[in-house]
């Protein structure tokens, strides 16, 4: 506070952070400079954790991956123009994902914006931003700042999450109020996530299509593991007895060792179903939409869905029974009208699943002690995977084509929440912010298994991962290059392969740059001891794991998503 300024003034700045503290925010994700560098200062300074990353792209994502992990809104301020874009990226993000998040970004002078005179990155970013969010709001008055802040967390949170924007033009900053009115104007949100009970009839209707289901399949969502009602969904597939396939990040929602998991019988159980229980998943690519070859026949299945979404309903099948409603009160309603003697499904169903699950378990098993130098895949991960089994509170970070696929099939994850990765858009450079993140909100330590490229997405944030001194220990699946290290160029020219990246590079160096600790390991048992010492010293760590450049496919599992040419000879 300068000396002239009377104690019963408040001002932007303060009213903006007063704001969110009010709704229970503690941490903001941001990249300062002008106009919101004080705003992060002062932020600080009444007790906010600010994080400061290199690039507001991986503050975005981390403020995203808060928001998965604490069903809070994670904060991410950045300033205007080009650092607004680069944060805007996480924010649409946020919203494929069903997260919420608020992005609020400083921007320049609306009567110089809206007339196009040129201001410093001059933008309108409310317009920019609209379509790529849940909301998108902006606050021209002091006074208005608590009904503002108020309004984007309410649309952050309730019915399905998403990212909001929320617009700051830096002279609101600077505006001055009365400080007691100011407190006055300021709205802490009730119950922004409220209850969202099913229709009797519509439980009714669902309990009838679960019941007559001969080889029923549940599948769980991220929108599960996000609903924060682990023993609800627990007892929920219990009881049905159902197998159940979980979603990439609704691993560990259940043991992946539970008895009913069956994704390792994943095409069978797909094709064979002839009822499919969505619980928080939606029936977009990643599950083919609910057609075609990996689905088996035709007409063949019914589906159940529980989202808290009513549009989602049919946007791809014909949903038999619709239960529209929050997971946990769906879930409870659900167990109430199955009773007390819910007959399971029969064991002709549940016993072949289970020996197609074993036998392909065990036809993994061997490959995952592969000892070869250069590592492959399987070597490298199962020793990753003995780790996270040994340590199941360590939060899994996981992207890349085939280091992603491979580790999700390889690593089994026990505890919910305890695996963030690509989502819905399969983007690469979600790792390092939702390292961070996980890092953060968790307290726990955090292990990112990343593909070569996709760290190279995000690399940077090292820096801040050490400046933080957070307990994040990246592995990087080293083999040279995008998919495979072995690439051609197509013309025969000299340029390298579109591909590939230099030859051994040495990932573990940019670390010690940083002051972290930096290992390179070609095998198996080199990277199993540079990890238990990264786990025991909590510090921040790089392994530079050398994969076999030949041993990753095109596109890992999703190859047949690539157009081909039918005239070009390759
Ligand atoms: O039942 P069957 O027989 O079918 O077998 C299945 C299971 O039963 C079995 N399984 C098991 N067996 C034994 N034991 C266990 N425990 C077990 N568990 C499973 O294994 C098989 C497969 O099972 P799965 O995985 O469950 O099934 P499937 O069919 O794969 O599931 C389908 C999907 C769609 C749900 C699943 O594949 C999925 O979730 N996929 C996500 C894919 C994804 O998002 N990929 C990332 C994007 S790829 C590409 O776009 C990349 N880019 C372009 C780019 C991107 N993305 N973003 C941006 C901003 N710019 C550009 C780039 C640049 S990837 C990429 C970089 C890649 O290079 P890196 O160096 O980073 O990585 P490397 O590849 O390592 O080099
Ligand atoms: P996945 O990629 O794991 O299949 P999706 O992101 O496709 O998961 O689906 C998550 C779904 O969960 C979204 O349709 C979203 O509306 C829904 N959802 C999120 N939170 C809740 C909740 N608390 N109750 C019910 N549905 C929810
Ligand atoms: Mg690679």
């Amino acid at each position: 506070r300068s000396e002239s300024a009377p104690e019963t003034l408040t001002d932007g700045f303060h009213l903006l952070i007063d704001a969110l503290k009010l709704n229970g925010v503690e941490t903001i994700y941001n990249v300062p400079g002008i106009p919101i560098t004080d705003l992060g200062r002062y932020a600080q300074a009444q007790g906010l954790r600010v994080l400061s990353f290199r690039h507001e792209q991986h503050a975005g994502y981390a403020a995203a991956a808060a928001g998965f992990l604490t069903k809070k809104p994670g904060i991410c301020m950045t300033v205007s123009a080009p650092g607004f874009l680069n944060g805007l990226t996480a924010l649409a993000h946020a919203t494929t994902n069903c997260w919420p998040m608020i992005l609020i970004s400083g921007s320049s002078e609306r009567e110089i914006v809206d007339l196009q005179r040129g201001d410093y990155e001059e933008m309108d970013q409310l317009a920019i931003a609209r379509p790529h969010a849940k909301a998108a709001y902006r606050i021209l008055h002091a006074e208005d700042i608590g009904l503002g802040v108020a309004r984007a967390i309410r649309a952050a949170l309730t019915g399905r999450p998403g990212g909001v924007y929320l617009d700051v033009p830096g002279a609101l900053l600077g505006q001055v109020m009365d400080a007691a009115e100011g407190q006055k104007s300021l709205i802490e949100v009730v119950d922004p996530n409220p209850k969202s009970v099913p229709a009797p009839e519509a439980i009714d209707r669902a309990v009838d299509v679960l019941k007559s289901a001969k080889k029923p399949l549940i599948i769980i969502g991220k929108g599960a593991a996000y609903a924060q009602c682990d023993d609800t969904v627990k007892e929920l597939v219990e009881t049905l007895g159902f197998p159940y396939l979980p979603m990439s990040m609704a691993k560990g929602l259940l043991p992946d060792t539970h008895p009913q998991c069956a994704s390792a019988a994943r095409s069978l159980v797909l094709a064979e179903s002839d009822c499919v229980f969505l619980i928080g998943a939606r029936l977009n690519w990643l599950l083919q939409h609910g057609q075609g070859k990996s689905w088996g026949e035709k007409g063949t299945k019914k589906f159940v869905q529980i989202d808290i979404e009513p549009t989602e309903m049919d946007s791809n099948q014909k949903i038999a029974a619709p239960l529209i409603g929050d997971i946990e009160s769906c879930s409870k309603a659900l167990l109430k009208a199955m009773g007390s003697d819910w007959k399971k499904p029969d064991e002709s169903w549940t016993g072949k699943v289970r020996e197609k699950v074993e036998g392909n378990v065990a036809k993994m098993a061997p490959r995952l002690k592969n000892n070869n130098s250069p590592m492959d895949y399987q070597g490298s991960l199962g020793v990753l995977k003995d780790l996270i089994a040994e340590n199941p509170d360590v939060v899994l970070v996981n992207e890349g084509a085939n280091a992603l696929d491979q580790a999700r099939s390889i690593i089994d994850i026990f505890k919910p929440r305890k695996r963030l990765d690509v989502g819905t858009w399969g983007i690469m450079g979600i790792g390092m912010g939702s390292a961070v993140a996980a890092a953060v909100e968790t307290g726990n330590q955090v292990l990112a298994v990343e593909g070569d490229s996709a760290f190279g997405f995000c690399g940077m944030e090292i820096e801040t991962i050490c400046r933080y001194d957070l307990p994040v220990c990246i592995v990087i699946m080293n083999n040279n290059g995008i998919y495979r290290g072995d690439g051609t160029n197509w013309s025969g020219g000299e340029d390298p392969a579109t591909t590939v990246f230099v030859k051994g590079s040495r990932y573990d160096k940019m670390m010690e740059a940083f002051g972290g600790v930096g290992v390179h390991v070609d095998n198996p048992d080199a990277l199993r001891e540079a990890v238990k010492a990264a786990f025991a010293s909590r510090k921040p760590t790089l392994i530079n794991a050398v994969i076999a450049e030949d041993a990753g496919r095109e596109s890992g599992n999703i190859g047949n998503l690539n157009p081909s040419s039918v005239v070009a000879q390759a």
